[in-house]
């Protein structure tokens, strides 16, 4: 992780391009577990506050942090005690560990041994482990050089040896910028599980050649290292930039190679936010609901409003498709009135009564869906509920609807109340409120 010069490479690979040997065969996925993740360049020994930051972010998500230690390029000279207890407070809290091993010394543009390398993995795994268990969860080869290839043999020989030791542990390259695909898979077999293909300052994002060819690979292959990206605003432009170039791995710093020259010997100001936002990426765990009458499997759905009329409980949630109503009472087998403001605007739709001002745009009466028509009350049918998307008994009532017929979409701002048989008491919210919100689920 050393300063590179990515012009001259960026000419090299494009130079290269047309050689690239595309791989036929290939080894089985490696496993990890679904959705985006962080590698942290750890690059700060023992500092108790950061470690306590990373420790606490593995515990909000276990198995989802992972965290490259490196003591000066390398394994040090021996078990550093302190780095050790901070490492397995981290891995028991959830966290993961990679460890550093440089490949190629920069400054000389020379090759480390083959027999180098392998004893610094070696003292990785001897050194890191608290009783017999081992704490070292993968290894992070750093400056895999050529960056446009040429080295084929080597890295496969570096990817084996850490398989060797336990094939589920991961291997991270980091050529730290565009490269050759026959780093990621060459004649078939893999030479890292993940690879690292960006890795500069942030303001460089809008301007990267992306390379095309990664989209041939499953996201949970790539790795993206933004650094000097001062805001959080920042962080979450490079995230949504990672996610559409298919990237599966991240992390991104307000630290800069300006004034101590190393960007990773810090966490970020924004560390917590970054867990939360990689974690939230294409992770939309939609309830499974069946609408049947049975209130079951809205068990871990939090209530919307609640009430001590005969109407107790109301719940909202939906899937990508499908907005889900859930009335859970008493003696509702009769007239039913949901009204939505489905696109948050008093000033549009019908102004049902008994509340404060709620611009109703679409209402369920019974099992039909209507459309406000403008003006007064004006209802346009604009489909009738099935036997599966609408169920009325005397303690519940469950509805599905198309969440397409009402012109939502997922993510978005809707307001909504209920009134049962045309009541000014047995409502939600309760008489005078104002109506319940409720952001769809993106
Ligand atoms: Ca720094
Ligand atoms: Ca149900
Ligand atoms: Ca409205």
């Amino acid at each position: 992780m050393k300063k590179r010069f990515m012009s001259i490479l960026i000419v090299f690979v494009m130079l290269l391009a047309a050689l690239v040997i595309f791989p036929l065969n290939r080894e089985p996925a490696y496993a990890v577990s679904p959705g985006m993740k962080v590698i942290v360049p750890a690059y700060f020994g023992t500092n108790t506050d950061y470690w306590s930051i990373m420790t606490a972010q593995a515990g909000l998500y276990p198995g989802k942090i992972y965290a490259v230690i490196n003591v000066n390029s390398g394994p040090g000279t021996e078990t550093d005690s302190v780095l050790l207890s901070r490492i397995v407070a981290f891995r028991n809290a959830g966290g993961k560990i990679l460890a550093y091993v440089n490949t190629f010394d920069y400054p000389t543009q020379t090759f480390l041994p083959v027999s180098t390398v392998k004893q610094d993995v070696d003292d990785w795994y001897e050194w890191y482990a608290s009783g017999s268990v081992s704490q070292i969860d993968g290894v992070f080869y750093d400056q895999m050089y050529p960056w446009n290839g040429g080295q084929e043999t080597f890295y496969r020989s570096l990817y084996t040896y850490v398989k060797n030791k336990d094939a589920k542990d991961l291997v991270v390259g980091n050529p730290g910028g565009s490269t050759s695909e026959t780093y990621v898979e060459y004649n078939g077999n893999r030479l890292t599980d993940v690879i690292c293909t960006f890795e500069t300052e942030y303001g460089q994002i809008s301007t990267w050649p992306f390379q095309s060819w990664q989209a041939n690979y499953s996201y949970d292959r790539f790795y993206f290292l933004p650094h000097t990206a001062s805001t959080a605003a920042q962080m979450q432009d490079a995230l949504n930039q990672a996610v559409s170039g298919n990237y599966g791995w991240f992390y991104c710093t307000d630290d800069s190679i300006e004034g101590d020259g190393n960007p990773w010997d810090t966490l970020p100001a924004y560390f917590a936010e970054m867990c939360s936002a990689v974690n939230a990426v294409g992770t939309s765990a939609y309830p499974a609901i069946t609408v049947n009458g049975n209130a079951d499997d809205w068990a871990s759905i939090s209530s919307l409003a609640t009430g001590s009329t005969t109407i107790k409980t109301m719940k909202v949630t939906n899937d990508a498709t499908m907005l889900y109503l859930l009335i859970e009472g008493s003696d509702l087998n009769v007239t039913s009135n949901f009204y939505l403001d489905t696109d948050n605007n008093i000033s549009t739709g019908y102004n049902a009564s008994g509340w404060g001002a709620n611009g109703s745009d679409y209402m369920i009466e019974n099992d039909i869906l209507y459309r406000h028509n403008g003006s007064g009350w004006s209802w346009t049918q604009v489909a009738a509920l099935s036997s599966s998307q609408f169920v009325r008994q005397n303690t519940v009532i469950e509805a599905g609807v198309p969440i397409s017929l009402m012109n939502v979409t997922a993510g978005s701002l809707i307001r909504l109340g209920f009134i049962k048989n045309n009541s000014s008491t047995d409502r939600l919210p309760a008489a005078g409120e104002v109506f319940c919100s409720q952001t769809l689920l993106p």
